[in-house]
């Protein structure tokens, strides 16, 4: 018996670097996927399409020099560890559509699908939310990414037509209705710098370092807080704060904009969001801030911003119809300007991870 399962990617309209802070963020799963099928096995094996590779494995603690099977084998072992069960082998397949690197959380999707599948396979009561959470401890525990809780949450239980408002302190979610939406267009710069890990971690060490100064987590600071302590912190903790305290704020008003369709509104909170990302947070890259200035010259886009951790990556554009020749003319610019190829999707929303075929 073959069991597929179809597992989101996401993007995040605003909050961003805000989930490992206590803060709000509002991402929705989108409708590019990565699928995974389940084949009984008498053996552990993983293929993957997109690296074109067969690998045959045990289930130990042990991490694997192929980067790629340490998602799915810190999957399938911190499932077997939450349930306290061994389980069975299985043969899995791994293909999709959904583009890796590109900032669209190919890992979470990976990870969360393993562990929804695995858990659907073998008889598992686990709710989407311990799915979720199962995944994001083994980002952290086995790959070793210190990733917040937003992309597995979305992956897991994101709902078609709807962004999802995840409060990081308490972990409550809150589907925000979001039908008859501004078109949204992802533009995958191309570029992904290495130091991107590296430099995530440092941000949340910094963030980290701001609340011990102040004496509050950064969720409850005010941005008069932040202000009142700018000397204290000096200019790079100061402008960790900014950032945070105002992202946060930005959310909820981007909440007011949706519910009123006031999508001027929204595309304004997106630009403002990027600024901040680039001149406080200081994650975003030369070849972003191009293609957001180029967005910015064009009256059919509301608002754009980069998305995810930053360093590379992509863009979300939203926009009042598809902008099929205003893309192709940044395109251009972009492509002789820099040394890098842009990729260009028109999304919508989704349901999160589902099982599709059994066969
Ligand atoms: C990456 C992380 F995985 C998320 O948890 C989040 O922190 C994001 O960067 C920044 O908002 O996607």
């Amino acid at each position: 018996m073959k069991y597929t399962f179809r597992s989101p990617g996401r993007i995040n309209l605003i909050g961003e670097h805000t989930d490992y802070n206590g803060g709000y963020v509002l991402p929705a799963a989108i409708n590019k996927y990565t699928h995974i099928t389940f084949e009984e096995s008498d053996h552990f094996e993983a293929y993957s399409k997109y690296f074109d590779q067969r690998v045959k494995f045990s289930l130990d603690e042990k991490k694997e020099n192929v980067e790629w099977l340490n998602y799915v084998k810190g999957a399938l072992l911190y499932t077997s560890k939450h349930v306290k069960k061994k389980i069975n082998p299985w043969k899995i397949e791994i293909l999709g559509d959904l583009p890796l690197g590109a900032g669209l959380s190919s890992s979470a999707s990976l990870m969360v699908g393993i562990v929804y599948g695995l858990c659907r396979v073998e008889n598992l009561e686990m709710s989407r939310r311990q799915v979720a959470n199962v995944a994001h401890k083994a980002e952290n525990g086995f790959v070793g990414v210190n990733c917040g809780i937003m992309d597995q949450y979305i992956v897991a239980m994101g709902k078609k037509n709807t962004f999802m408002l995840i409060d990081t302190l308490t972990k409550g979610i809150e589907y925000i209705h979001a039908e008859r939406f501004p078109k949204m267009i992802i533009i995958d710069s191309g570029v992904k710098h290495k130091l991107a890990s590296g430099e995530y971690n440092k941000r949340r060490v910094e963030c980290g370092q701001v609340e011990k100064i102040v004496g509050v987590r950064l969720r409850q600071m005010s941005l008069d807080t932040v202000e009142k302590n700018k000397k204290t912190l000096g200019d790079t903790l100061y402008k960790r704060a900014f950032h945070v305290v105002s992202e946060n704020d930005r959310v909820l008003k981007a909440i007011e904009a949706i519910k009123k369709s006031h999508w001027e509104d929204l595309g304004r909170l997106l630009y403002a969001s990027h600024e901040s990302l680039r001149n406080f947070y200081e994650v975003s890259t030369e070849e972003m801030d191009f293609i957001i200035g180029e967005l910015k010259k064009n009256e059919i886009i509301y608002g754009a911003r980069m998305i995810g951790g930053g360093f590379g990556g992509s863009i979300l554009a939203l926009s009042r119809r598809e902008p099929s020749e205003e893309i192709s003319k940044i395109r251009a610019k972009y492509e002789s300007k820099f040394d890098a190829k842009m990729k260009v999707y028109v999304v919508t929303t989704s349901e999160g991870v589902r099982e599709i075929q059994r066969a």
